[in-house]
């Protein structure tokens, strides 16, 4: 068995890598940290030992991986012997790597953009409120493009009837972006409710959240 440490930051991305650890099965020591004024406390960064300081963060053996989508490729590379998180046919693979990669890339930032502008820009709400209206586009083109995609796959997961590392990187994106409200106009998505509680309803991401403690 592989020697895996997980630095887990309560409320945040920590999450997909401990759903994706379950999903394949392999054991994982815990370094779980609170926040401290929403933030990670100083001692849980040093003792991680990533200059960054941002979680979560693996230690496999001496390796120390960070960004939470390079940790679920390096994953699969390593331990998904079956190709069952990341399948090896090239258009289903880049389908999910799309995924792994707009959970950050597109809707981690289009959703933090928002919330950023809430913090930073509370002194001057009618500002903050246009730059919000303006920017709820993306959230919304967004949002509209997830609950077509799910309608397309073959399955009640984004790539079919299993889950991926595609699920394992954007629920998280989505659960966030809905749970704030962050540029969703009061729109509903039906298909994304429906796939995020199918998701939550999954044995291993029922695992992940006992194990770690997660909380939204
Ligand atoms: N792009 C990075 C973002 C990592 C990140 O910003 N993590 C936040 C929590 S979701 C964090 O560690 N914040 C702690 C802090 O800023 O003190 C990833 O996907 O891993």
């Amino acid at each position: 068995m592989p020697d895996i440490t997980l630095y887990f930051l309560q409320a945040s991305r920590s999450i997909r890598t401990a759903w994706q650890l379950e999903e394949l099965g392999l054991d994982y020591k815990l370094e779980f940290s609170e926040r401290e004024s929403n933030k990670a406390p100083q001692h849980f960064k040093d003792s991680a030992g990533d200059a960054l300081g941002k979680f979560p963060l693996l230690k496999d053996g001496d390796l120390l991986v960070g960004e939470s989508g390079a940790i679920a490729e390096y994953l699969c590379e390593q331990y998904d012997t079956s190709s069952k998180l990341l399948p090896k046919d090239a258009a289903t693979r880049v389908q999910c790597l799309r995924w792994v990669h707009a959970a950050e890339a597109t809707y981690a930032l289009h959703g933090l953009a928002i919330l950023y502008t809430r913090w930073f820009g509370a002194d001057n709400k009618a500002a903050a409120d246009k730059i919000e209206e303006g920017m709820s586009v993306n959230v919304c083109k967004d949002m509209d493009f997830l609950e077509n995609e799910l309608g397309k796959s073959q399955g009640k997961f984004l790539v079919g009837d299993d889950v991926t590392v595609a699920d394992c990187m954007m629920l998280f994106s989505a659960q966030f972006i809905l749970a704030r409200q962050l540029g969703t106009k009061g729109k509903k998505w039906e298909k994304v409710d429906k796939w995020i509680a199918d998701c939550e309803e999954t044995e291993s991401y029922k695992r992940a959240v006992e194990k770690t403690g997660h909380k939204l």
